[in-house]
């Protein structure tokens, strides 16, 4: 047993510091037991690749088991040995109008008792359309599809025949899904798990996808310049969540569709995490630029698997069966994804919801900037709507590279102070954080009390 742990500690060092944190604070916060998340974990890693469905939920890079998730009522999630959250995650943006908002389900539960999915048009998927492209004036066509990575695949597949050029330009640290062209220098789950390259991209695939750093103008300039008539498109995230929250300096969106124009490639927004949640019209509409083509997801399916892709009217044309470009989907448009996104947006258009969500956001990371502050800690912290990040390095955070520059041990002890003083926020720095309308301005001020108190420890 002895030469078993002086095996574990001479190999990975910090794992010691790692177990030390989290046996440190839970003594700190004695209450908190997760015994059946981790029996569930590890059942579900027998039969589930590390345990899950998706990567980031494991708590890799966090250095923990994760939480097994029972049930979710507004701005509260459980876990299934009854510890309850303040949900930061929102399961990465859809819940933005509160977890199982009586609304929503009714509407839901409602359309589904005329049928789940008919493989068949419906006048359900025409509202949404008319709905989305009310919202988004840049989309004169919509096409709906079952998650953001298809959103994003079916984009570039669509760019691509329009130009009938290859390359495209994606940004480090920024993240769309995990399509083989975009798996490139990406961000999120790929970033947090440090293979933003993913095994298995041919490099074929990998050598059309040309990457530049974040808000540097220059560099997409010199890129142009070297494939003056070969680049199909440009897919950014407007606003970025995916490398945590990084925001655009002036001029560089502007700068992007000036290029984009000069040298006939398309300018896509993808904005599936971004699009009505840092407000109605997206970052699009914040900083009046219209794409050629926009990506939405997360929001307009209120958390049933449902996003877009859509744009302008001659490209969009090019989509089948209207046009060649091929794409498909058995599930696309179902009534009950589209019914529990048509009630979500209906809800989120309502007046002041947007300035009560921005409002409370903002509350939140000028709480923690204060608390950091007042503890003497490097750390700073933006929002868009609700919508927000934080590092812990003084900033600024202008690109991939400055946010990996981060003191990510800080963040761990953070993250797990935190949960188990039973707030939930997203287990990685590299991800965004999100408020829902059923944030209450108590919820706020009882986490950023929480996480002067966590801070201190730190
Ligand atoms: P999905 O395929 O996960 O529905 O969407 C991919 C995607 C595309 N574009 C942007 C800007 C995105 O943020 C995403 C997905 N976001 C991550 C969270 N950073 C989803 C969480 C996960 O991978 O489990």
């Amino acid at each position: 047993m002895r030469l078993l742990l002086e095996t574990w500690l001479e190999t990975c060092p910090e794992n010691l510091e790692n177990w030390v944190i989290q046996q440190k604070d839970v003594k700190m916060t004695q209450q908190v037991q997760r015994s059946k998340s981790k029996l569930a974990f590890e059942e579900a890693s027998k039969v589930i690749p590390g345990g899950v469905n998706s990567p980031v939920r494991a708590f890799r890079s966090v250095d923990g088991d994760p939480v097994f998730i029972s049930r979710a009522k507004g701005s509260r999630v459980w876990d299934i040995d009854g510890n309850e959250y303040i949900d930061y995650v929102g399961s990465w943006g859809p819940a933005i109008v509160g977890h199982a908002h009586d609304e929503v389900l009714s509407a839901v539960f409602a359309v589904a008792r005329n049928g789940i999915t008919f493989g068949a048009p419906t006048e359900l998927e025409t509202k949404l359309a008319y709905s989305v492209l009310n919202y988004v004036p840049s989309m004169d066509m919509v096409r709906f599809v079952s998650s953001g990575t298809e959103a994003c695949m079916s984009v570039l597949r669509v760019a691509r025949a329009f130009t009938q050029r290859s390359k495209i330009i994606k940004f480090e640290g920024c993240y769309h899904g995990h399509g083989d062209m975009l798996l490139v220098k990406a961000g999120s789950g790929a970033a947090t798990m440090g293979v933003p390259d993913s095994p298995g991209v041919p490099s074929g695939t990998a050598s059309d996808t040309l990457t530049v750093a974040y808000n540097d103008l220059g560099a997409v300039a010199a890129m142009f310049e070297m494939y003056p008539n070969e680049i199909a498109a440009l897919i950014i995230e407007p606003i970025v969540g995916n490398s945590g929250f990084i925001r655009p300096v002036p001029g560089f969106l502007e700068g992007l569709r000036a290029l984009c124009d000069q040298f006939g490639a398309l300018l896509i927004f993808d904005e599936v995490m971004t699009g009505f949640r840092v407000g109605l019209g997206g970052v699009q509409k914040l900083h009046g630029i219209k794409p050629d083509l926009t990506c939405l997801g997360k929001v307009i399916g209120g958390g049933m698997p449902l996003a877009a892709y859509g744009g302008r009217r001659d490209v969009m044309s090019k989509v089948a069966p209207s046009g060649p470009v091929y794409q498909a989907g058995t599930l696309s448009g179902n009534p009950v994804a589209v019914t529990c996104g048509l009630k979500t947006l209906e809800i989120v258009s309502q007046p002041q919801f947007f300035s009560i969500l921005t409002t409370r956001t903002k509350m939140l990371i000028d709480g923690l900037k204060d608390s950091a502050q007042k503890n003497g800690i490097p750390f700073c912290a933006d929002s868009e709507g609700g919508m927000f990040g934080f590092f812990f390095q003084n900033g600024p955070v202008k690109n991939f590279a400055d946010a990996k520059k981060s003191d990510v041990t800080q963040f761990k002890k953070f993250f797990w102070g935190m949960l188990n003083r039973g707030v939930y926020l997203a287990p990685s720095a590299f991800e965004a954080g999100f408020v829902s309308a059923a944030h209450t301005e108590q919820d706020i001020a009882k986490t950023i009390s929480l996480a002067f108190d966590v801070m201190k420890g730190l």
